[in-house]
């Protein structure tokens, strides 16, 4: 027990301090983003940057993270310890500033500057606020020496407990759970974001170890595959291995994987990069190990680097003669898999959701490293520029000859809505806020649809056959293909360059297809195509994806619909049918042969139908099940995470083979319902 202090021992800074972590305890959202699921994962974040700090200071690289029973976590480090002495002016420990001061981590020390930093760049005194108990230990000078806190205050005054050969910090806590919505951690987010800290820290050792009981385990599906509960991740190439693993389903174009790792001032800069023959760009830039999907000065000195060093090479080696135009930023874009890592002494985070790099430094010590070494790396690798070159020349003899067709399609307003499809069962309401479109599978869907829908605000587009395949199509493609061409006009947005959301002529955009394969098909076509040409729409909540019902059941005069196989559970649960009772009745339903005398009592007075495809449905049962607003399910379709995604699509929609093969091989355990 810590001995109680007089009332008036802290000095008027302390007790600023202590007011500090208040504000931290009474509104936790503003230090660590949110008090969610987030929020939770953003305490070992903050808690790791710390220890990445010290590896980046090249004082540590071995950092272990572990999950405990009771929803602990500990992180060591092999670094050099936080200093446990006395400091001059504030007379405690620094290890107690640092645990208990907002702001404290970077204030001392050797100078050198935080270059990792969580969301916040807040510090480990926060995650003390928000934890019930930390606990510190830190081997250093001989010597263990430990701490402990509740709620951001420290229990007692530092002290040695034993000796120690090691030097290294452990910090361990357990989250506050009355300030936390949740204390269980996810596995998967966790091996997520530790895997691509490890490539942007490379020659750091890192150790996972699931060390929860069963319990809390059994909760997070993820962790089973992994029997030993324990993942190590060690990258001694970096973000070179990160574009080596992000290309491993794609088709490389080129053998070496270009890398770059330089110091100019104070900007640490490092770029990676390899082309495949996708169509998309794949760009990661990372300022201070934080990820900027809106870009930045970083991304700006890259993109005018790149362009320019690849035509004055392509000019120098004659490969674009005098006639040719210069490659676009388009052209030099296509299948190009990117990784841009800065690491600078204050970084300013801009934009509504601070996704964008803004200091200008970064800006030309990237243009001026990349530009170098990569005309050296062009010049001293001939087989790798040629394959880059040659998808870029492809990217642009393939761009110019599809822009005449495509800017007739595009410029010409064809594409507007000027005259809708022949086949576009339209609304009647002219305002998108009221206005939703039901993109159907097959004529005899689109029929009953067309019939039992509201005119009003329902619009219906049946689609003929399968959509085509975006994700292996250019642009110009996409236009000529009728199937599509009817949806973006029936949409009102366009597409590509002359995309408007603001045009859009229906807030709600609802794909219904049959709860079968050639159903799910298609739903993954058209999922690839709003995914690659349309995330906006996504991002905006405007896609969502119908849930017709799986089975109908009559039970004398009441008429239930089941749209699960949980909800069929729990109905013949609820209803106490056994599963023979239950398939009797449904073969007896399907199956004309099958005698009413041979059925049990049970079975007679049940119905149960179970619906293949949205054609077996008459029109007002469709309307009823799966079209009326007012009972309805649908699902919304979010991009939670839009990189995993984005393999996924690779993979099931690319052009390679192998990996779709594996992943089906994979996944196919857990595909149930498989109905062919
Ligand atoms: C400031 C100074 C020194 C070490 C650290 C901070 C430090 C902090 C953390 C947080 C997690 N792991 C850490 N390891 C080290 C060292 C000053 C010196 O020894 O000269």
């Amino acid at each position: 027990m810590a001995a109680k202090k007089p009332k008036n021992s802290y000095g008027a800074e302390s007790i600023t301090v202590l007011e500090g972590l208040e504000a931290v305890r009474k509104r936790p959202g503003m230090y660590i983003g949110s008090t969610g699921a987030a929020g939770l994962h953003h305490m070992i974040w903050e808690v790791v940057d710390n220890s990445f700090d010290e590896a980046m200071a090249g004082h540590c690289n071995e950092i272990s993270i572990t999950l405990l029973p009771d929803h602990w976590i500990s992180v060591t480090d092999n670094g050099r310890g936080i200093p446990v002495g006395i400091h001059p002016k504030k007379k405690v420990s620094a290890l107690e500033l640092v645990l208990t001061t907002l702001h404290a981590g970077g204030k001392f020390g050797d100078g050198g500057y935080k270059v990792s930093g969580g969301l916040h760049g807040v510090g480990v005194s926060v995650v003390n606020a928000l934890s019930i108990e930390v606990k510190a230990e830190i081997h250093r000078e001989g010597k263990i020496w430990v701490q402990e806190y509740t709620r951001g205050k420290a229990k007692a005054k530092v002290k040695a407990i034993g000796t120690s050969k090691k030097i290294g910090t452990t910090i361990s806590f357990k989250a506050d759970e009355t300030i936390f919505e949740t204390t269980n951690y996810s596995w998967k987010t966790i091996i997520d974001h530790l895997r691509q800290q490890a490539y942007l820290n490379k020659g750091v050792k890192l150790t996972i170890i699931d060390k929860r009981e069963g319990e809390e385990k059994s909760t997070d599906i993820t962790a089973k595959p992994f029997p030993d509960h324990t993942y190590k991740f060690y990258f001694e190439g970096g973000i070179k291995s990160y574009v080596k693993h992000i290309n491993r389903n794609r088709e490389a174009k080129h053998d070496n994987i270009f890398y770059i790792e330089k110091q100019v001032e104070e900007v640490h800069v490092e770029i990676a990069l390899q082309y495949t023959a996708e169509y998309s760009e794949s760009l990661h830039p990372f300022a201070n190990n934080i990820t900027n999907p809106d870009g930045g000065m970083h991304v700006q000195g890259f993109r005018t680097a790149l362009t320019r060093t690849l035509n004055s090479y392509a000019r120098n080696k004659k490969i674009l003669k005098e006639k040719d135009n210069n490659l676009t930023g388009e052209d030099v874009r296509e299948g190009l898999t990117a990784i841009i890592s800065v690491k600078l002494p204050e970084p300013q985070f801009e934009g509504q959701t601070k996704g964008k790099l803004g200091n200008p430094e970064a800006r030309p010590a990237v243009e001026a490293t990349f530009s170098e070494a990569f005309m050296i790396y062009l010049e001293e690798h001939p087989k790798d520029a040629e394959g880059i070159i040659g998808k870029c020349v492809l990217a642009a003899k393939a761009r110019q000859a599809a822009r005449s067709a495509r800017d007739a399609v595009l410029r010409k307003g064809a594409l507007e809505g000027f005259t809708l499809p022949g086949k576009l069962a339209d609304c009647s309401s002219r305002k998108a806020e009221n206005s939703e479109i039901y993109i159907v599978e097959g004529d005899s869907a689109g029929g009953s649809a067309k019939q039992g829908r509201d005119r009003k605000t329902q619009a219906i587009l049946p689609l003929r056959g399968k959509v085509l395949n975006v994700e292996r199509a250019r642009l110009d493609r996409i236009l000529t293909n009728n199937e599509l061409k009817s949806l973006i006009i029936a949409l009102g947005t366009n597409i590509g360059e002359m995309f408007n959301i603001e045009k859009l002529r229906y807030s709600k955009v609802i794909i219904m297809t049959d709860a079968d394969v050639d159903g799910s098909h298609i739903r993954t076509l058209l999922l690839t195509l709003f995914f690659r040409y349309f995330p906006d729409l996504i991002n905006n909540g405007n896609i969502y994806i119908a849930q017709p019902p799986l089975y109908s059941i009559r039970k004398g005069k009441e008429m239930t619909w089941l749209y699960t196989d949980k909800d069929l559970a729990a109905y013949k649960k609820q209803h106490g049918i056994t599963d023979e009772e239950f398939l009797e009745a449904e073969e007896s339903e399907n199956n004309e042969e099958v005698k009413e005398k041979t059925k049990s009592e049970k079975a007679k007075k049940l119905n149960i139908q179970r619906y293949k495809g949205l054609g077996e449905m008459n029109p007002d049962q469709l309307w009823e099940t799966t079209m009326n607003p007012e009972t309805r399910m649908m699902k919304r379709v979010e991009i939670e995470d839009a990189e995993k995604a984005s393999e996924i699509f690779d993979i099931l929609m690319g052009g390679e083979v192998a990996p779709r093969k594996k992943f089906i091989q994979t996944h196919a355990a857990s595909v149930k319902n498989l109905d062919i």
